[in-house]
């Protein structure tokens, strides 16, 4: 099957535990702190691979992992890193964040690659918070957790040439005859049901090597969802030339031939302005070829380049090449990505140092990335970690925007994943 859609949850490593240990010799009873940091959490990366050609990889494994950070140990030595995570997909792909829709990345050329979760950094361990008047600390803090997401991903080949035409034109007999490729042909419509890809050889002194895609036939109504071809009309958006194939020996060539551009235009009025060649195939035989002088004089008057040729003859192919090779670039534009935006990578960090409080049925929520990653790398279990997390919250106001909406002893404040329950503070009682 051919997928060109599909939606993945990627997580990167959580960041290890830095340690909260205490140099330990045989003549100090108590050394100072010596616990080492975490290591970092493995980040999920998405690459471009130019030997995929569909997102086939992803069918039926859709949940994808990084490894976690080491946790930091005594004598400061730090947790070992954990492994990124790399996925590959084909030239074309577009990443969304599957939840907001945004576009995080588009990656079209070879070798682009995008990160689309970071591994969580590493908590530092209690060597970090030794200061003059604080020796032994037992704080340390917990790794920052990995990030998450559902992501879509959205392929829209890259073709130099898109065939497009009618059920049954002849496109795939074409591709055949242009290159190496051996699709499926069959004398019925709807015979190719998903994209074949193929290389054109233009000839022993002509150094570029374009790529044409066979696309599935068009019907009328296409654009609006009628028939295959819908599903596949985006992968022509990004070919440079479109090759509309006619079926010359139809009933009615000159009605076949309308009905193409009306589906393009109706998906997207830009497609229309690439360079287009029509092609009037099955010359071979007696319809068309009694057929092709009114068409091709149809053809000039509309001022449309066209060439008659049998696909499965062989007859007319090499005029064709010739034609095709006048209406692509020169090699170093081949070569090049159509449209290289590159690589779009957003971060998401809407409120960066900010935050915001809010009631959630009955209890209090705390939203900001900075303290929400604190309190993900807060452990509340050691005293001095959880007084710590307080006197953060303290300082950035959050506690005074707490209490103001109402906060009280005993109700539940949330942080991300954290969930606490107030305490009166001693300044309360006073
Ligand atoms: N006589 C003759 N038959 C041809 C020629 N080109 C294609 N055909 C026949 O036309 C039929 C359809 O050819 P395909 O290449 O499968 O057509 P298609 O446009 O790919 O069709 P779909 O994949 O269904 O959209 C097959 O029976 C081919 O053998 C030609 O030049 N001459
Ligand atoms: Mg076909």
């Amino acid at each position: 099957m051919f997928l060109d859609r599909v939606k993945i949850w990627v997580r990167a490593g959580d960041g290890g535990a830095g340690a909260a240990t205490f140099r330990q010799e045989a003549h100090v009873p108590r050394g100072g702190p010596d616990g080492g940091d975490g290591g970092r959490g493995g980040s999920v990366h998405v690459r471009v691979d130019p030997g995929q050609t569909t997102l086939r990889d992803f069918q039926y494994r859709h949940h994808f992992k990084a490894t976690p950070g080491g946790r930091g140990t005594r004598s400061r030595r730090h947790g070992k890193a954990g492994d990124d995570l790399e996925l590959v997909v084909p030239p074309g792909t577009a990443i969304f964040d599957d939840a907001s829709g945004e576009l995080l990345a588009d990656l079209v050329a070879v070798g682009q690659s995008a990160m689309v979760a970071r591994g969580g950094r590493g908590g530092l361990g209690n060597t970090h918070f030794k200061t003059a008047t604080h020796q032994a600390p037992k704080h340390a803090q917990k790794g920052e957790p990995g990030e998450e997401r559902w992501l879509r991903l959205e392929l829209r080949l890259i073709a130099d040439i898109g065939l497009v035409g009618l059920p049954n034109a002849g496109k795939s007999t074409l591709l055949a005859a242009l290159t190496a490729a051996q699709p499926r042909i069959a004398e019925y419509p709807f015979t190719t049901l998903e994209p074949n890809l193929g290389v054109m050889d233009l000839g022993e002194d002509d150094g570029r090597r374009p790529t044409i895609a066979d696309l599935p036939g068009l019907i009328e109504g296409a654009s609006t969802g009628a028939g295959l071809g819908h599903a596949f009309l985006r992968h022509v958006e990004r070919t440079r030339v479109l090759v509309h194939v006619v079926d010359g020996a139809a009933r009615d060539p000159e009605w076949s031939h309308g009905v193409i551009p009306d589906e393009l235009l109706a998906h997207d009025p830009g497609l229309l302005d690439k360079p287009m060649l029509v092609v009037f195939n099955k010359l071979d035989l007696a319809g068309a070829a009694e057929a092709w002088p009114d068409f091709q004089a149809a053809r000039r008057a509309d001022g449309l380049p066209v060439v008659a040729i049998a696909a499965a003859t062989g007859q007319g192919i090499d005029q064709l090449r010739t034609a095709l090779g006048g209406l692509l670039p020169e090699a170093d534009q081949l070569d090049a990505p159509l449209d290289a935006t590159g690589v779009v990578v957003h971060r998401i960090d809407a409120m960066g140092d900010g935050f915001a409080v809010d009631r959630e049925d009955g209890a209090f929520r705390v939203r900001g990335r900075r303290i929400e990653r604190l309190a993900a790398q807060t452990n509340f279990e050691v005293e001095e970690s959880a007084e710590r997390f307080q006197r953060e919250l303290d300082r950035h106001g959050i506690d005074a925007e707490l209490r103001r909406a109402g906060v009280a002893a005993g109700d539940t404040v949330r942080i991300g994943a954290t969930e606490l329950e107030w305490e009166a503070q001693p300044w309360e009682d006073r």
